[in-house]
């Protein structure tokens, strides 16, 4: 009799455990099992000082949080290459009809052709007066998957396989052209008065996993060393310095107002927007289409994607060190929210989806909301005071953030609100 008692006890005890927790690996939607957690203050320093002052923010706080997020989560840019050059192999004044000047420019980051470099799609409106204020966003399937355009050059980088977009054996072909345009609505942002770049991120680092050994990485090695030091950049920060090479040429181009440009991207390439705007204070505005996990999402809540489940499907995105916090999301030095804070006083904006849990909007609010005391401390407004997470109901302060019905992708409605936000900030400018 004791030892069926004992064994009962037991598998009770097990199931107690069981049913009130989420195993590792199993994906939580539910928000009653989002685990207690208490989030680092981006107002009070590592040593417990607290800040209350943006003279404190800037020369302290700031910095020590960058170097927190450079060792812990993306990795640092190990320095710099000395003899990067822009050439412009393309400029058609009529593209689209009259209605824009398209660029494409090279940038070669070996100074020549033999080696690396990424090719930027330019876009500039014909109306209107240049210089202007521009997005520019990183792409997924090549510059010509974003318009249908015959003049737009078809990348020779891989490509990740798609059948129905026209890529096979992971090159793309003519059939890719305007495979993704339903996602950048040219005309629509080029009738506002801005100018689109785009380029393709696997320019800058192929998206798969092969110890470093392509992209932009190798470049940066010393002798002998074969892959990134477990504190140095993964692909993420690698498609985020590409998108900061991208505005060094910007700022040589007449035509584009350098210090007006939004940096936009989606879902891993929302992550990389944030990071490249947290990196490089020349970009004026960061808009982050469900980036979750590793973007605006808050890593404690662990609903949806994981640190551990983004390790695991993505070795490469992240430095060596994120591995660490792999089911130990609360020794994290930082969370998500602070990486918004090091875009203050800078707008951002967030997007999420009802149906895209994966991507956890409510991590993402929150974290839009407990980044704001940094934007008050710089005398912005950051999240509105009282703003909801409403479906369909975007708001906009210094920081901005919609959810709308649907899935994980980029809409038409989520770019008519991106233009609002940047009409905000970015326009009637003088
Ligand atoms: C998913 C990944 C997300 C998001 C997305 C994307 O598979 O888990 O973090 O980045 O890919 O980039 O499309």
């Amino acid at each position: 009799m004791k030892r069926i008692i004992f064994i009962f006890t037991f598998f009770f005890i097990i199931f107690l455990f069981t049913g009130m927790t989420v195993p590792a690996q199993e994906v939580n939607y539910d928000e009653s099992k989002v685990p207690e957690y208490t989030l680092p203050d981006p107002l009070v320093m590592e040593n417990g000082e607290h800040i209350t002052s943006p003279k404190a923010w800037w020369n302290e706080r700031r910095p020590e949080i960058l170097k927190l997020f450079e060792e812990n989560v993306y990795g640092k840019v190990p320095g710099k290459l000395q003899h990067i050059t822009f050439h412009t192999f393309s400029v058609d004044s009529k593209a689209l009809n009259g209605l824009a000047t398209r660029k494409q420019v090279s940038i070669l980051f070996t100074g020549n052709n033999s080696g690396t470099g990424m090719d930027l799609l330019i876009y500039i409106p014909n109306t209107g007066k240049e210089p202007f204020p521009a997005f520019l966003g990183l792409n997924f399937y090549g510059n010509q998957t974003i318009q249908s355009d015959t003049g737009i050059k078809i990348t020779r980088s891989w490509v990740k396989n798609n059948k129905a977009y026209g890529i096979t054996n992971h090159q793309a072909t003519e059939a890719s052209r305007g495979a993704r345009a339903y996602r950048w609505p040219v005309e629509m942002i080029l009738k506002q008065g801005y100018a689109l770049i785009t380029a393709y991120y696997g320019d800058i680092d192929p998206d798969f996993d092969d110890g470093f050994q392509n992209g932009v990485q190798p470049l940066f090695y010393k002798k002998g060393q074969h892959k990134p030091a477990p504190d140095e950049w993964g692909s993420i920060a690698a498609w985020a310095w590409g998108l900061s090479r991208a505005l060094d040429y910007l700022e040589t181009d007449p035509d584009i107002d350098a210090q007006r440009v939004a940096v936009m991207g989606h879902s891993r390439l929302g992550k990389t927007a944030l990071w490249a705007a947290a990196e490089d204070q020349r970009f004026a505005l960061a808009i982050s289409s469900m980036s979750g996990c590793g973007g605006a999402a808050l890593s404690r809540r662990r609903y949806g994607e994981t640190v551990e489940r983004i390790n695991t499907s993505f070795p490469h995105w992240f430095c060596t060190n994120f591995k660490k916090y792999n089911d130990h999301e609360d020794s994290l030095p930082v969370d998500q929210h602070e990486l918004i804070a090091l875009i203050a006083p800078r707008p951002v904006y967030i997007s999420a989806a009802v149906e895209d849990r994966w991507a956890d909007p409510k991590g993402m609010f929150l974290a839009a909301k407990y980044a704001t005391p940094v934007y008050r401390l710089l005398r912005k407004t950051g999240l509105p005071e009282n703003a909801e997470m409403i479906t369909g109901q975007p708001v906009m302060g210094t920081i901005g953030f919609h959810m709308r019905p649907g899935k994980h992708d980029v809409t038409n409605y989520d770019w008519q609100q991106f233009l609002i936000f940047a009409n905000k900030f970015l326009k009637n400018y003088f």
